[in-house]
Order: C-alpha cells, then sequence, then structure tokens
C-alpha cells in the first residue's frame, strides 16, 4: 500500500498537478535525510503524457540499489510491470516518458550514509493514452492517500 511516509520530522511527496515543475530530495541540494520514503505523483492534462529529465543525481552507490534508491513508474500503480526503472549511484536516469498523463517516483533512503541526491524536471509532453475506469479509480484512490 501506498503512504505518505513521515518519518523523522521529515515531510516530502505529494502529488504534483501542473504542466511542469520540479521534484528534488529533501534538503537539495544538501545532503538528504536518513531513513525517508518520499513519493511524489505528477499528474498532467489527460491525454498527454509526462517526460521526466534529470537535471542532478547523486545517491549511495549499492550494486543493486538496496540502500537508497529512486523508482520510477508509469502511472500510479507499483506493479512490476510499470515500473520504467531503479536508480542509485551517480548514474543519471535517462529522459522518461510515461505511457499515460500519470508518473510516480519513490525515493528511499536507508539509516547510514547519505549523499547529495537528485533533481528533475517534468513537464507535460506528446500525446498519450487515457486512463482505463479502473486506473481512473486507482487514481482517485491515490489522491485520497495524499489529501
Ligand atoms: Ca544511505
Amino acid at each position: 500500500m501506498f503512504l505518505l511516509y513521515i518519518n523523522s520530522g521529515i515531510k516530502c511527496g505529494g502529488v504534483l498537478s501542473a504542466p511542469h515543475g520540479n521534484v528534488s530530495s529533501p534538503n537539495f541540494p544538501g545532503l538528504y535525510p536518513y531513513d525517508i520514503d518520499c513519493v511524489w505523483l505528477i499528474v498532467v492534462t489527460e491525454g498527454s503524457s509526462v517526460l521526466l529529465t534529470f537535471h542532478h543525481f547523486d545517491l549511495e552507490f549499492h550494486d543493486s540499489c538496496e540502500f537508497d534508491y529512486i523508482k520510477i513508474y508509469n502511472g500510479v500503480s507499483e506493479d512490476q510491470g510499470n515500473l520504467l526503472g531503479k536508480f542509485c549511484g551517480a548514474n543519471f536516469p535517462p529522459p522518461f516518458t510515461s505511457s499515460w498523463n500519470v508518473m510516480t517516483i519513490i525515493f528511499h533512503s536507508d539509516n547510514h550514509v547519505a549523499s547529495h541526491g537528485f533533481s528533475a524536471v517534468f513537464q507535460k509532453g506528446f500525446k498519450a493514452y487515457y486512463f482505463s475506469a479502473q486506473q481512473q479509480s486507482n487514481l482517485g484512490l491515490w489522491r485520497k492517500t495524499f489529501h
């Protein structure tokens, strides 16, 4: 289940409903806090895709990104099939385009070793698919979770 996590007094994540904007780790460009989970839901106009481009990326490195990581999802679901990528270290994620008007970003840090984090911009992109009724319903549930 998805919740807006609040650990160590740090509030992060949320719903970003705008044609463009940016997303960055808490304290960026300073060191991000330990033990946090942030979830951002980016929502643009229906029928458009979301383009996400990273400008800074620096997370604790691990071979399989077990410690600190960012995960990017197509749509609202955490389904394996919707995972566009999981990243850590200093390798910039490539630009991503969603299939629908929604993209989800998860940022996790563990309780040891922090780095400077990330900064990315999103913008409304090209024509995309419309959500199915089920996806609309999931989006509604998620929005409730965030507010
Ligand atoms: Ca860490």
